[in-house]
């Protein structure tokens, strides 16, 4: 039996802005084992809002916490403080630093499949492959995208489930020749036998809309990668996801998702500075959960791991835009992007390159009142 580890307490940070002030963060804590009593520790000027679904909602310093709740609970609150007002840090990967912690960092999308809903077959002509592909991979880099994401499997809702061999085929040659003109490549994939190749053949991070979930290698096959992981919520698989998705709370229960996907790559081996942490917009969620999760994308900082945020010609935008089909969402699109990013996102995934580049920019400047 493999030794399954007792999950650790989760401290989400709903709001700090006063603790620079002396004042109490507002924090969320969940996965202990008694709520209720843990919630009865809490006195004086400690206020508990609620407790419900597992999780305790307080008002409270982290000193209060460590006197309530002890010295682990404590410590962790204080970090998850510390990085809701901080941001994140750089992220290594084998090529070079995205260098998180001073601007946004702008991932291109390059989907080469037939049948994706954003791009579908824009970037794959199979008379062609892979020079059409590699060509408008390296157009993304000219555009400023610092990481190109190169994916073989579409996750549009109800897609048809592709072969390793087919994915690897799709991807492996344009991430081979990316890789070779110094590009920083990720490879999106949920098969850890095409993220194995795809790092073989020159990707530097791996990313997995199902944070290892679909595929019980992924997680061993990173840790001995060693490479950068992230780690996107999906609600059910790309089939399933969009069948009356439910939370409680969905920030709340999607960040207990992560914090439980932090825990099991931690697990297997995977560095936990490595991680980046994706709350999957449009992964098994409605309208309003998208724009819940993107008004409110700042409580997926208190990790203290770079977040990243993906919406880029999403369904939610042609929703809220009279129906615009998905190449007619630049706007929306670049909309959630600088909102995104000003709400504390590190990394943003864009099929737009420049105009998600000048975008993002400058709503980073006007989020901290200076210029990077
Ligand atoms: N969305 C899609 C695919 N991969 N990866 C991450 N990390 N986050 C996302 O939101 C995400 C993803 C689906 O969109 P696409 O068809 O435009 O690639």
């Amino acid at each position: 039996m493999p030794h399954t580890p007792e999950p650790a307490p989760s401290i989400r940070v709903e709001d700090a802005a006063t603790v620079a002030d002396g004042g109490p963060a507002r924090l969320s804590i969940s996965r202990i084992a008694d709520v209720d009593a843990l919630a009865a520790r809490f006195s004086g000027d400690a206020r508990v809002l609620d407790v419900a679904h597992g999780r305790v909602r307080l008002l409270a310093t982290a000193e209060q916490v460590t006197a309530a709740a002890g010295d682990a609970i404590g410590a962790a609150a204080s970090a998850a403080i510390a990085a809701w007002t901080r941001g994140s840090d750089d992220l290594v990967t084998p090529r070079g630093v995205l260098p998180c912690a001073s601007r946004p960092v702008v991932m291109g999308v390059l989907n080469v499949t037939p049948d994706s809903f954003s791009d579908g077959g824009e970037h794959y002509d199979r008379a062609d492959h892979p020079a059409r592909a590699i060509a408008d991979g390296l157009a993304l880099v000219a555009a400023g995208a610092d990481v190109v994401d190169v994916g073989g499997e579409s996750t549009r809702p109800g897609a048809d489930e592709v072969s390793a061999a087919d994915e690897a085929a799709r991807v492996l040659p344009v991430v081979d020749a990316l890789a070779a003109a110094g590009v920083i490549v990720s490879i999106d994939t949920t098969k850890a036998a095409v993220a194995r190749e795809g790092v073989r053949n020159g990707a530097v991070i791996v990313n997995d809309v199902s944070a290892g979930v679909l595929d019980a290698d992924m997680l061993a096959t990173v840790a001995d990668l060693g490479v950068p992981f992230v780690l996107v919520h999906m609600h059910g698989t790309p089939r399933t996801m969009q069948l009356d998705p439910h939370y409680d709370d969905v920030v709340a229960d999607v960040h207990d998702a992560l914090a439980e996907r932090i825990d099991a790559a931690v697990a297997a081996g995977v560095a936990r500075d490595r991680l980046v942490v994706d709350p999957g917009i449009g992964f098994g969620k409605t309208l309003e959960h998208n724009l819940e999760l993107l008004r409110r994308v700042r409580e997926f900082t208190s990790f203290g791991l770079p977040v990243l945020i993906g919406t880029s010609r999403k369904s939610f935008i042609g929703r809220l835009t009279d129906g615009a089909p998905a190449d007619d969402r630049l706007e929306g699109s670049l909309a959630t992007a600088a909102l995104a990013v000003a709400g504390g996102a590190a990394i943003v995934r864009v099929h737009d390159v420049a105009a998600s580049v000048r975008a993002v920019t400058v709503a980073h400047a006007v989020s901290r009142g200076r210029p990077a």
